[in-house]
């Protein structure tokens, strides 16, 4: 099985004007299609790889061969966290299910959720991801580097915000913050909340 790059479910003017349509479009079929194709690359002669996720490779990253652990943690890692970001981008979602009740009782507030998140994505020094991750069924806000995955650590990712630069440096420049704000008037609460409930079965 190789890996292959999904189409969007929506067009990469979608998410205007929080996230212009030519970073989507660059981001989507440039970056996302290079980790899908440096994965397959780094699978090259390991059949048995073949057969799993890039969901399942990174959860298990002591069972990769050592020669190719990096590039597995890194592009399979890269693969999953946008494969996952593309899905919980949408415009004019709300906030309701059980994941807003999660959301008030683990943070106090959604106020007090948005200002941690963002915190989170503000101060990753890099690039990087920040996430609100399902803790064996607790909510817990946290930052990874570069492609890492929550689920090498065993948490399940229930929404993430890419804050690699190649992901708003065309229309924010220097300015994360907001980029970071912008973001959340485009996250799928739908997904999310999907995302939270199958992380519970
Ligand atoms: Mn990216």
């Amino acid at each position: 099985m190789e890996h292959k790059l999904e189409p969007l479910s929506y067009g990469y003017d979608a998410l205007e004007p929080f996230i212009d349509a030519q970073t989507m479009e660059i981001h989507h079929s440039k970056h996302h299609q290079a980790y899908i194709n440096k994965l397959n690359a780094a699978l090259e002669g390991h059949d048995d790889l073949k057969e799993k996720t890039a969901e399942e490779l990174i959860s298990d990253l002591n069972s990769i061969p050592e020669e190719i652990r990096g590039a597995v943690r890194n592009h399979g890692g890269g693969h999953a966290n946008h494969s996952l970001f593309w899905k919980i981008l949408k415009k004019d979602t709300s906030l309701e299910g059980n994941i807003a009740d999660a959301i008030n009782s683990s943070f106090g507030s959604f106020d007090k959720f948005k200002e941690s998140f963002s915190n989170a994505a503000n101060t990753l020094f890099g690039s990087g991801w920040a996430w609100l991750v399902s803790n064996a069924g607790k909510l817990e806000i946290m930052h990874t580097h570069n492609q890492d995955s929550p689920l090498s650590q065993g948490k399940t990712p229930l929404l993430g915000l890419d804050v690699w630069e190649h992901s708003y440096y065309l229309k924010y420049q220097n300015k994360r913050p907001d980029y970071v704000e912008a973001f959340f008037n485009v996250i799928n609460w739908n997904q999310v909340n999907e995302n939270f409930e199958n992380a519970n079965k």
